[in-house]
């Protein structure tokens, strides 16, 4: 179900329904720029079969980015990438027992031939993964373009009205 009534630019998947306090961050800075989106659940290993037929319908469904969230041994992002064209961003979900420094890994470190971007461990990295994809749209569809810089332009002026930290 796409976000808004628009078809979705942009499909954020994760391996479980415990990724989404993580993924939350990715949706809420598409929703806020008004990126028409998607989120599903879609797991590697207890979901293969949906796994690749997601992948494999993502580019004529008009989805031109990827967010994938995943936590431990993340393959999600990775295996997307092997069934499509279309970018994929990997965000690595902090994990209980290793902090995400297993998803990190698993995800940033790609052979060559199959490109995921990586981004940080945890909600800083998916909040900035829905800023990328809307960096990657914004030439194309000028609304977005100028909301990122409007949101870009406030982020600025909030630093420096509030350059004192005592205050
Ligand atoms: C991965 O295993 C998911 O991406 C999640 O981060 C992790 C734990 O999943 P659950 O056991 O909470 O479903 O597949």
């Amino acid at each position: 179900m796409a976000a808004t009534g628009e078809a979705p630019l942009v499909g954020i998947v994760m391996g479980s329904r415990s990724d989404w306090e993580t993924m939350q961050h990715a949706a809420a800075r598409l929703e806020a720029l008004g990126v028409p989106h998607e989120i599903r659940v879609v797991s590697a290993h207890r979901t293969p079969d949906v796994l690749f037929s997601y992948a494999e319908t993502a580019a004529q469904r008009g989805l031109r980015a990827i967010i994938a969230g995943a936590g431990g041994a993340a393959h999600l992002p990775g295996m997307l990438a092997s069934k499509t064209a279309v970018p994929v961003l990997g965000v690595p979900v902090q994990s209980k027992a290793l902090n995400g420094m297993d998803s990190l890994l698993s995800i940033v470190q790609m052979p060559a031939g199959i490109p995921v971007a990586t981004f940080a461990i945890g909600n800083a990295g998916a909040a900035n993964a829905g800023l990328f994809a809307a960096a990657m749209l914004a030439n194309d569809f000028p609304a977005i373009g100028s909301a990122l810089e409007a949101f870009r332009a406030k982020q600025t002026d909030d630093v420096i009205a509030n350059d004192d930290p005592r205050k």
